[in-house]
């Protein structure tokens, strides 16, 4: 017969051992991810004059998937375009997730530029944790992609660790200019998800039925005890 503390301790760490294993990944949290609304709808331009367009830019440079795709557009050197998630308010991430530590994030987009050499022009993805009042935690970038041979690569970065305390992310698409006067870098289908750590439900059964068998081994230690010595 074990003891109390020992089929306590056994329970509590399947539990944990459970809580570090299972792990739910969100759907895509951004809006109009792909463009596939014909315009802009979600995002917000920083700064350039990024657009969304059909393979009119640069005849003969379509959209990954779909009949849209977003492009960094005429002139300037910088193009971005961002969404900011209210993470909680998607109702697939509570606080308590987000302040455990062990969420993450994951980006992924693909690419594609006109053909203007090495470097052509390029792009990545940003991406900005931030607080309750929308204050700037962290940002990290993913690896700039430029793929100008007339095919599309993906980029991206998995298992970014969400700062304790993060209620918003803000998904930036960075365009590079690198060459001519028109920004010919091209993005479509961004994907932004979160990787969260989850009790098991076999885990909480495991931990529930160590609760009787708890009070069992103190009732018999108890029964035990010396008569008169009460
Ligand atoms: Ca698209
Ligand atoms: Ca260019």
């Amino acid at each position: 017969m074990r003891s109390a503390p020992a089929i306590l301790a056994v329970a509590l760490c399947a539990w944990g051992a459970a809580v570090a294993s299972a792990q739910v990944v969100t759907t895509n949290l951004l809006t109009n991810p792909g463009a596939e609304s014909g315009n802009l709808s979600g995002w917000t331009v920083i700064s350039g004059n990024p657009m969304v367009d059909s393979g009119t830019f640069n005849p003969g440079i379509n959209p990954f998937n779909g009949t849209f795709d977003f492009t960094g557009g005429s002139a300037n050197p910088l193009g971005q375009v961002s969404q900011t998630i209210d993470l909680i308010a998607t109702g697939q991430v509570t606080a308590l997730d987000l302040d455990a530590g062990t969420t993450t994030a994951n980006v992924s987009f693909w690419e594609q530029g006109l053909n203007q050499g090495s470097p052509s022009d390029n792009a990545a993805i940003k991406i900005t944790f931030l607080d309750f009042a929308g204050s700037f935690i962290s940002s990290q970038n993913t690896a700039t992609v430029d793929s100008h041979l007339g095919s599309w690569t993906s980029g991206g970065l998995n298992s970014i660790a969400v700062p304790v305390g993060t209620r918003y992310i803000t998904y930036t698409m960075l365009f590079q200019r690198n060459a001519g006067s028109d920004n010919d870098s091209y993005i479509d289908d961004n994907l932004l998800t979160l990787t969260i750590a989850v009790p098991e439900p076999a885990a909480y059964a495991l931990l529930l039925g160590g609760l009787p068998l708890l009070g069992l081994g103190l009732r018999r230690r108890l029964n035990r005890r010396p008569a008169g010595r009460g």
